[in-house]
């Protein structure tokens, strides 16, 4: 009951780390962090000054295109070549364009439809010299191994790349899985992205790009200290059974947890893998690389093609439902353009970071639940998938 009365009540209903429901007149943890905290984490830090001198820095050096005119010392940066997982539509294509729109990126939309993706980057306006488009079926770690092999092939350099693809399937009865059998949702969106990630770590790691970056999205549904996170059914990975039986739903659950298939809950179980490996990839790589590695929740995109096998209804109601009671709703071209800050921004280059955004669209670091940074699990999660995709 406290969930469904703090629904219609957005400004003033937060959830403890412990998950227990409390109200309070300042703070809103609609978005996972309360007001209290966001002014904290922006005006407290006591590196502020350097991170300011650091960003002008940024700006003038690391600034693809910026004329000789102002900065007469510094040299016009090559365009950055950026990788964008399911490009062909929603969150992805939204990117994509945001950031073609600025002329200083190259996207390679790495897509399992080619057709569809050229429409897409045709009806979003998108300029050609802007795009390529590569053929990447996360659900096949061959597909992934040969786009890996077709990137490599182009001659072009990686300068970033973002894990954004996904699938979700509430209404599915049984499990579908993907050519190697994994259960479908997690196999996409976390085995097929940690495969290639870890493929192309090597490529990002040789790209002399001033800001190398590796962005795997994440989502506030699979974080249990917020509301949204709280809806049932929960993220929980528990031991990790299913996950080292190989999801296979024969001799193994196709569950994470090793219970009974729950499309719904595979999908935010992947979403804490997802979050779980971009902090394993911090931890491991970046002070070696300098990689900056990020997750972040873009808002709920209400409209995206995620819902699509969403019964009808929840398909009509469910963008009315965010706009007008959570108000956690935010267009598809709102949410490119924060994937693209993520992408591009000199601000935002610290590394282990779940960006989020407030109500006025400024970027803040949120806070992931008890599980989605649980180093233990991180580590689990890393070294069993590295087994099931063939890396050990
Ligand atoms: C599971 O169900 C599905 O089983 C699974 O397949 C998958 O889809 C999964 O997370 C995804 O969800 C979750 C299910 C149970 O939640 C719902 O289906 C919610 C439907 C109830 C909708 C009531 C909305 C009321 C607001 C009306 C606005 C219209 C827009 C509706 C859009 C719906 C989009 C979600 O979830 C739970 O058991 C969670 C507990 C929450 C109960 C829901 C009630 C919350 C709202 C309270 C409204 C009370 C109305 C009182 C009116 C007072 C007026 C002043
Ligand atoms: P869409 O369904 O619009 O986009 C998903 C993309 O993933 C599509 O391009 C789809 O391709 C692609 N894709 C699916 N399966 C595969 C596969 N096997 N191989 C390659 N590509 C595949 O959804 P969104 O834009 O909403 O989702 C994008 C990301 O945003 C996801 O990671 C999702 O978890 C996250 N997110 C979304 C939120 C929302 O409210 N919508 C909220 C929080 C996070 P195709 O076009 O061919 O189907
Ligand atoms: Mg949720 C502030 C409250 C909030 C936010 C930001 C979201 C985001 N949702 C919120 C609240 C609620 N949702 C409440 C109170 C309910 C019960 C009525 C509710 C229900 C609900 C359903 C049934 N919500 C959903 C579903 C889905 O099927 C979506 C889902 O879980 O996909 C995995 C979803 C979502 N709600 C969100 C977001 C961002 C989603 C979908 C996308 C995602 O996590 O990637």
């Amino acid at each position: 009951m406290a969930l469904q009365a703090a629904a219609l009540l957005p400004s003033t209903f937060s959830i403890s780390k412990e998950g227990k429901a409390g109200a309070s007149l300042k703070d809103s943890s609609l978005f996972g962090k309360s007001l209290s905290d966001q002014v904290k984490c922006d005006f407290s830090s006591p590196s502020l000054k350097i991170k300011k001198v650091l960003r002008i820095q940024a700006v003038a050096t690391t600034t693809p295109g910026v004329t000789s005119a102002t900065t007469d010392r510094k040299k016009t940066l090559r365009k950055g070549t950026v990788v964008v997982t399911g490009a062909s539509s929603g969150l992805g294509l939204a990117t994509a364009k945001a950031l073609a729109e600025t002329g200083k990126w190259h996207i390679i939309m790495a897509c399992r439809d080619f057709l569809k993706a050229e429409r897409a980057a045709k009806s979003a306006g998108m300029a050609k010299e802007n795009y390529t488009i590569m053929h990447l079926d996360l659900a096949s770690l061959d597909s992934v191994r040969q786009f890996v092999d077709s990137f490599r092939r182009s001659g072009r350099p990686l300068d970033v790349l973002v894990c954004n693809a996904a699938v979700y399937l509430p209404t599915a009865k049984e499990p579908t899985f993907t050519a190697e059998g994994f259960e479908l949702s997690v196999g996409t969106n976390h085995l097929g992205h940690f495969l290639l990630s870890r493929l192309l770590l090597e490529d990002l790691n040789k790209s002399d790009y001033p800001s190398k970056r590796l962005i795997i999205v994440g989502s506030i549904t699979g974080n249990t200290n917020t509301l949204a996170g709280n809806v049932p059914p929960k993220a929980n990975l528990g031991d990790l059974r299913g996950l080292a039986g190989g999801l296979n739903g024969l001799n193994s659950s196709a569950m994470i947890d090793g219970a009974d298939f729950d499309g719904a809950k595979a999908y935010k179980d992947s979403k804490v893998c997802n979050m779980l490996t971009m902090q394993e990839f911090h931890r491991r790589y970046h002070e070696d690389t300098g990689i900056t590695f990020a997750s972040l929740y873009p808002g709920c995109i209400a409209t995206t093609g995620l819902f699509r096998e969403h019964i009808p209804l929840f398909r009509v109601l469910f963008p009315v439902f965010q706009k007008y009671i959570t108000k956690g709703f935010v267009s598809e071209e709102e949410s490119g353009k924060r994937l693209a800050q993520v992408v591009s921004d000199p601000s935002l280059t610290k590394s282990g970071v779940y960006w989020s955004w407030n109500k006025d669209s400024a970027s803040f670091e949120n806070q992931l639940s008890q599980e989605a940074s649980d180093v233990e699990k991180a580590r689990k999660v890393w070294e069993i998938s590295e087994k099931l995709v063939g890396l050990a």
